[in-house]
């Protein structure tokens, strides 16, 4: 079988990574496209890709391309994943999908339509251990939920000289912090246990008031020109949701906490046991158990539960991590274009009901209101 063709949309921190993971998967990169033809053609250099695109109609135009990976700055994912599904390329789209709940529709409903693959990477979901969570819940281990709680805390925005595309809702959407973490927190709870959140009573804040004016990737070192800007987007937030089986649900998400890099961490108490992920320390799940005993289960690919295991690639105490996860989501993907289900998929309606949380959590925020979900 001839290697899938794939083009990636947008070269920042994460188009590195899909373009190191489509490799990895098998696929051929035929090309790039960038902010500019200049960047595109520096960049189809130093990946050693043949094409460096003008922009998305010559990604689309190529018929040796079948998968469009769009990396870009959100305001710019409708668009471009709309041109791939409508020339008939299977998409994954970063996340958020989109920046208005109109457009995130509208891309679920047009991928829905073509029966094409397109996938949004919610890519926590595939560390071994959330999935050896899962399954622990699916069968009863938890018991009914009685709590569930966790944050999610980066500090590369931190110095008010860091900025980035993310800070300006013209670019990032109207919410930041949390469509661009948040999100995928909530995705990956509703995910492990199941339960849907069905209304929320969220805060935003935005600490730093004043930010640089030059252009950071997330995790790089800033670097500014002296000027000042005003910031509108939401530094930190607070949200608590009930579920519709009546569970309460708290999350706090931030950017500018010292020390904490990616610490995505959920804890969900049930009547019989507790389970803890942090996916700064992923090879582990902590079980709490009564009578002060708890255990710790460990990543590896002989025990536990048939996905635990599929997506346990190394031995156990060979450190597997966020990498991984994204390699294993874009194998998949592509699993999905040859017609495979594989389990647990993030796909454009998974996006779509993120959208649907992001737009009802803002509104909370904006209203000061419990807010219903649907
Ligand atoms: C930056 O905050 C970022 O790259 C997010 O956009 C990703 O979704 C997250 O996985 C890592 O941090």
């Amino acid at each position: 079988m001839s290697k899938l063709g794939v083009a990636i949309v947008g070269t920042g921190m994460i188009g590195e990574v899909h373009r190191r993971a489509a490799i990895l998967a098998g696929a051929f990169v035929r090309g790039v496209s960038a902010s500019s033809p200049e960047r595109a053609r520096e960049v189809a250099l130093a990946w050693d890709v043949p094409r460096a695109y003008r922009d998305i109609e010559e990604v689309v135009a190529d018929p040796q391309v079948q998968v469009v990976h769009v990396c870009t700055p959100n305001h710019l994912h409708r668009a471009m994943a709309q041109a791939a599904l409508e020339a008939g390329k299977h998409v994954i789209c970063e996340k958020p999908l989109a920046t208005t709940l109109e457009d995130a529709r509208a891309l679920a409903a047009l991928a829905a339509s073509t029966g094409l693959a397109a996938t949004v990477p919610f890519v926590y979901r595939y560390h071994p251990v959330v999935r050896e969570a899962r399954a622990r819940i699916a069968q009863g281990e938890l018991g009914p939920l009685r709590l569930i709680h966790g944050s999610y805390l980066q500090d590369w925005l931190m110095d008010p000289a860091s900025n980035n595309w993310r800070v300006d809702p013209m670019l990032g959407g109207a919410s930041r912090v949390f469509a661009d973490i948040g999100s995928h927190w909530c995705d990956l709870v509703e995910w492990v246990t199941g339960e849907r959140f069905a209304e929320v009573s969220a805060a935003f804040e935005t600490v730093i008031a004043e930010r640089g004016a030059t252009a950071s990737r997330s995790f790089a070192a800033p670097t500014t020109d002296g000027a000042m800007h005003a910031v509108s987007s939401e530094d930190v937030a607070a949200a608590m949701f009930k579920t519709a089986g009546g569970t309460l649900v708290s999350l706090t998400v931030s950017q500018v906490s010292a020390g904490r890099r990616n610490r995505l961490w959920f804890e969900i108490d049930g009547a019989k046991a507790s389970v803890a992920f942090d996916q700064e320390d992923s090879e582990r799940l902590w079980i709490g158990l009564p009578d002060q005993r708890e255990e710790i289960f460990v990543r590896g690919p002989a025990a536990g539960s048939s996905e635990q295991r599929r997506l346990s690639v190394l031995p156990a105490g060979h450190a597997q991590g966020y990498g991984n996860c994204f390699d294993a989501f874009v194998a998949d993907t592509y699993r999905a274009i040859q017609a495979e289900r594989p389990e647990g998929l993030p796909t454009f309606d998974d996006g779509l009901r993120s959208a649907l949380i992001v737009d009802r959590v803002i509104a909370s925020a904006r209203t000061r209101a419990w807010t219903s979900i649907g």
